[in-house]
């Protein structure tokens, strides 16, 4: 994919380049503090797919939607989210991003659109068109984007969504993170035609499939199907083709793949080397750019850090306050 046919200036590839590390040091760092058990909670990391939400929310707007999963770190970061505040949430801390109540999995950030991060898979199919149906009664210049995996994407609610969605044109992007696998179950052993894209033909909706793990795929995908959402043309269906680099959760053994397996997409088809590739042959990116670039990040991380080990621990006692709205 050219990036100038996508109109991309140097800076902006920089700036999805540095996105991409955010998110996959954000959660090594969560990782690390999770096994000192400073992080508590069930962890789901996204390592390996940070292309996907980088490359889909640069063609979002703030106000624009997301219904999120259970593998959401990505989704929000990208999104805008405030990533002290989502330290301190997977810390349980009051100072979190929803006061230590959500954890990880729960997460919402309304004030940048992220509506919900969700644990039911297949949930945030139907809670993303609900979003859109809002958007085309009440806010037609916003979009909304439904993120699931190819466990998800396998769900009854996958088809109740894309139909509605597609009868009231509504301004939904429907984006299958096809990660080859739901928890230990393979998609090949799952799906009989092993990939999801076909299904938006049955509905009259667009589909494509692109590889997940290069921004620009991902974004040149997002951009079109953003243009037609808010032009009132309906939904689109992206999949994703990525792979996660780390186990279901933390904690999983991975009995169920080869470390071979997972080393040839780390080695071979890594988001972040294909962009920082990219830099180095077209802009003569140069080792000490990238050392400056990695120590911003690593900088950032380590005050989130800070932020989340200052916040109290949410009492016990105080656990049904900020639940509802008065
Ligand atoms: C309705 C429902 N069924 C089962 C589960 C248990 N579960 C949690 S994650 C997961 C796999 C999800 O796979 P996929 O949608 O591909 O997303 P990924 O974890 O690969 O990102 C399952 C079955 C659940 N949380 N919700
Ligand atoms: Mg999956």
């Amino acid at each position: 994919m050219d990036y100038k046919e996508l109109g991309l200036t140097k800076e902006e590839l920089v700036e999805m380049y540095r996105m991409m590390r955010l998110i996959r040091v954000f959660e090594e760092s969560a990782v690390a503090y999770f096994k000192q058990g400073i992080v508590i909670g069930n962890m789901h990391m996204y390592v390996g797919e940070e292309a996907v939400a980088t490359g889909v929310c640069k063609a979002l707007t703030k106000e624009d939607y997301i219904a999120s999963t259970h593998r959401c770190d990505g989704h929000l970061i990208a999104k805008g989210a405030d990533i002290n505040a989502m330290m301190a949430e997977l810390m349980g801390r009051e100072n979190g991003i929803c006061a230590g109540r959500a954890g990880k999995m729960h997460q919402t950030a309304p004030e940048v659109g992220f509506m919900s991060a969700n644990g039911i898979v297949g949930a945030s199919q139907t809670l993303g068109t609900g979003h859109a149906l809002y958007c085309s009664l009440y806010a037609p210049e916003r979009v909304s984007v439904s993120f699931f995996g190819d466990g998800g994407g396998n769900q009854g609610a996958f088809h109740e969504a894309m139909n509605m969605a597609a009868l009231w044109k509504l301004p939904v992007i429907f984006v299958c993170e096809n990660n080859h696998y739901a928890i230990s179950t393979r998609v090949d052993t799952a799906t009989a035609m092993g990939t999801f894209y076909q299904r938006a033909a049955g509905y009259g909706v667009p589909g494509v499939r692109v590889n997940g793990n290069d921004v620009l795929e991902v974004y040149a995908a997002a951009k079109e199907a953003v243009a037609r959402a808010r032009r009132g043309e309906g939904p689109t269906f992206i999949e994703c083709d990525t792979y996660r680099l780390r186990g279901h959760h933390e904690g999983d053994e991975q009995t169920y793949r080869t470390r071979e397996e997972v080393n040839e997409v780390r080695e071979n088809n890594d988001c972040i080397t294909r962009m920082q590739t990219l830099l180095k042959a077209e802009f003569g990116w140069t080792e000490e750019e990238d050392q400056a670039l990695i120590k911003s990040v690593d900088d950032e991380i380590a005050a989130a850090v800070e932020f989340g080990l200052k916040g109290e621990p949410m009492k016990v006692e105080d656990m049904y306050n900020n639940l509802y709205v008065d």
